[in-house]
């Protein structure tokens, strides 16, 4: 219960109007969660963003006053840096409150609930003082959905509260509409103190989780994937919410694919930077989301909506020749903010691969940057970095689905699981059914590290359907529910593998880029009954001719037999090596369902009789002449 004192506080720092826009939405526990804050971070005054445009304008102005963005030459445009350490999400010090209602997989990053919670009280005491505070109400899902939870983010930064409002849909008449007794998710972020507009001290950066109030922290820090609550902070209250109600909450895309009259969606986990946003935005098929769904079991179907609004996408390499959608919606006048990126004196945006001529000054993350200088090491100082992202609504964007805002989502026909894989997996493979997908597709999914990340480059790291850094709970519990999600469906969705990364023995990717195309076409075909298939230990993989085809209409290229059968070839040591791989990993696990081990166990035989047989490396040609051709 709010007391009167507290309420009298918050009123008097409040903007006008701004307490009334509060009380009005009848809901106790949002007066309280603001109010803590008007009192314990003493800020100055306290903006209430409700949905109307003009608050996401003033938002917007504000972070161009507060120095937080600055204005580009493109209307509408404006750039923002993170400081040259808060450049990525800060996956050690993320850390979850233990609980007293729920069991933690002793995997996940802890921290004593008491201990945790007074390092907050410290690092948020008047942590706002001379700042304004943002009050933000948000949805998380369309508006009027059976999917859609609320989330309130009380911020420092109009830089995170500038985001929130092109990533997600607003929320303020959902929460007036739900009104007392409404459920939601709090987020609270202060940047701690700045320093030329960057957080200062991040070696205090924090990001803690309370899964018992649903409540997420973030301080000194100011990178959206540590800030924005809705993101990935959302992702793991959402992913213990879903498993107590039988849905699931994913790191996946979801897009359309489109072939004459038939139209099937599909959603898509990839691990950061493995292609995740390029497949959801291929050319000729239509976007929902890049990053973040709800699945729930409808009637016995998938139905799937996007969380967001808007992507807070990877900038490197986006350029007219790879990215012609995105490239469009970043140099036409609107409302997009450019991370980390160099600003050129008149007010142009510079990232890496962009392929345009660089200027021979400007400022960046690092501060001011001129061409050629070199930095301690007497290399090159970057201009921008590989991380920078651009944050755009998704209506911005000609590609976009026409189901974007469907209360009920759309049904989905197929889950596509893909990671960074040199020499294992095909390009492309259908997993036989529900339970043979999930496990040996979705979890165990691998990725090998990049340049992009920190560490050794070409290390696989395993990652739990892709959505590994996010699952809250124990990962036993978490693909358990998979399980059951998919028992309870009449018509389960077609689970898929794809590799973009296969390398020939001089380290040179088999594939380019635009292949996903076919692959993704060839998906599309396969739910929709309209291709056949041969079938391997590993699954389903496509047809010589179907796939010749695909290359030829889509691509305007010619798919030799010999690149089709370098590609496809069944790989065994590889995919058996793989299996013991993820095998040992679930070993450290407790109570991860037998099935996995089962199904894991048996692709293992399949693998070793195949060997037998044909071999350690066997064409898809031999498979074909031996077993025919699955209509299946
Ligand atoms: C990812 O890294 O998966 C992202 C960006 O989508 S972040 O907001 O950092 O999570
Ligand atoms: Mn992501």
């Amino acid at each position: 219960m709010t007391n009167k004192t507290s309420m009298e506080l918050l009123r008097s720092k409040c903007l006008p109007g701004g307490f009334e826009k509060l009380t009005i939405l009848n809901n106790e526990s949002v007066l309280a969660f603001v109010a803590k804050y008007a009192e314990h971070s003493s800020p100055d005054r306290i903006f209430v963003r409700t949905d109307a445009g003009t608050d996401h304008e003033a938002i917007r102005q504000q972070a161009i006053a507060l120095g937080e963005e600055k204005a580009l030459a493109m209307k509408g445009h404006t750039v923002h840096y993170d400081g040259p350490r808060d450049q990525a999400r800060d996956k050690e010090n993320t850390r979850y409150l233990t609980s007293k209602t729920i069991r933690l997989h002793p995997a996940l990053n802890l921290i004593d609930r008491e201990k945790g919670l007074d390092e907050l009280d410290s690092f948020f005491k008047d942590a706002m003082k001379g700042k304004t505070m943002f009050v933000c109400f948000f949805c998380l899902g369309p508006i009027d959905s059976p999917f859609t939870l609320l989330a309130a983010q009380i911020t420092d930064s109009a830089y995170v509260a500038h985001s929130e409002g092109i990533l997600y849909r607003s929320g303020y008449g959902e929460f007036k509409k739900r009104g007392a007794g409404a459920s939601f998710f709090r987020f609270v972020h202060t940047a701690g103190t700045l320093e030329d507009c960057v957080s200062k001290d991040v070696d205090k950066r924090r990001v803690y989780i309370d899964l018992d109030e649903d409540i997420v922290y973030s301080t000194n820090t100011q990178y959206a994937g540590n800030t924005v609550g809705l993101k990935k902070l959302a992702l793991r209250l959402a992913i213990k919410k879903a498993s107590r109600e039988d849905w699931l909450a994913e790191h996946m895309f979801i897009m359309g694919v489109t072939d004459g009259d038939a139209k099937h969606y599909f959603t898509g986990a990839f691990p950061s930077a493995c292609g995740k946003t390029s497949t959801a935005m291929i050319p000729g098929e239509t976007i929902i989301g890049d990053d973040i769904a709800y699945l729930r079991n409808a009637d016995g179907v998938v139905r799937a909506v996007n969380v967001e609004d808007g992507i807070f996408g990877i900038i490197q390499d986006v350029n007219p020749a790879d990215d012609p959608i995105i490239y469009e919606s970043l140099t036409t006048p609107g409302d997009v903010i450019f991370s980390n990126v160099l600003a050129a004196k008149n007010g142009v945006p510079h990232w890496l691969g962009d392929g345009k001529a660089l200027p021979d000054e400007g400022v960046t993350f690092t501060g001011a940057w001129r061409k050629g200088e070199k930095d301690k090491e007497g290399k090159d100082k970057p201009y921008a970095h590989k991380n920078a992202r651009y944050t755009v609504s998704l209506r911005s964007l000609r590609n976009v689905d026409e189901n974007l805002d469907r209360p009920e989502g759309v049904e989905i026909s197929g889950i596509i699981f893909g990671g960074r894989d040199s020499n294992t997996t095909v390009p492309v493979q259908q997993a036989f059914d529900w339970e043979h997908g999930v496990l040996t597709m979705g979890a165990a999914l691998e990725s090998e590290t990049t340049a992009a990340t920190l560490g050794k480059e070409g290390v696989r790291q395993f990652n739990l359907m892709s959505n590994l850094d996010f699952i809250s709970i124990p990962f036993g519990e978490y693909i358990g529910n998979y399980l059951l999600f998919g028992e309870r469906l009449d018509r389960q969705p077609s689970v898929f593998l794809v590799n973009y990364f296969l390398r020939d023995a001089d380290g040179t990717y088999m594939n380019a880029i635009e292949d996903k195309r076919v692959w993704v076409k060839w998906m599309q075909r396969r739910v929709a009954g309209a291709a056949g298939a041969i079938k391997t230990p590993t699954g389903y993989i496509p047809l010589y001719e179907d796939i010749a085809r695909l290359f030829n209409a889509l691509l305007n290229k010619e798919y030799p037999l010999e690149a089709y059968k370098k590609q496809f070839t069944l790989r065994i040591p590889e995919n058996i090596a793989k299996i013991d791989r993820i095998v040992a990993v679930y070993q450290k696990y407790e109570n991860i369902p037998a099935a996995l081990f089962d199904v894991l166990g048996a692709q293992k035989e399949r693998l070793l009789e195949a060997a037998g047989r044909f071999g350690e490396h066997v064409s898809p040609t031999l498979l074909q002449d031996v077993q025919g051709v699955s209509r299946k």
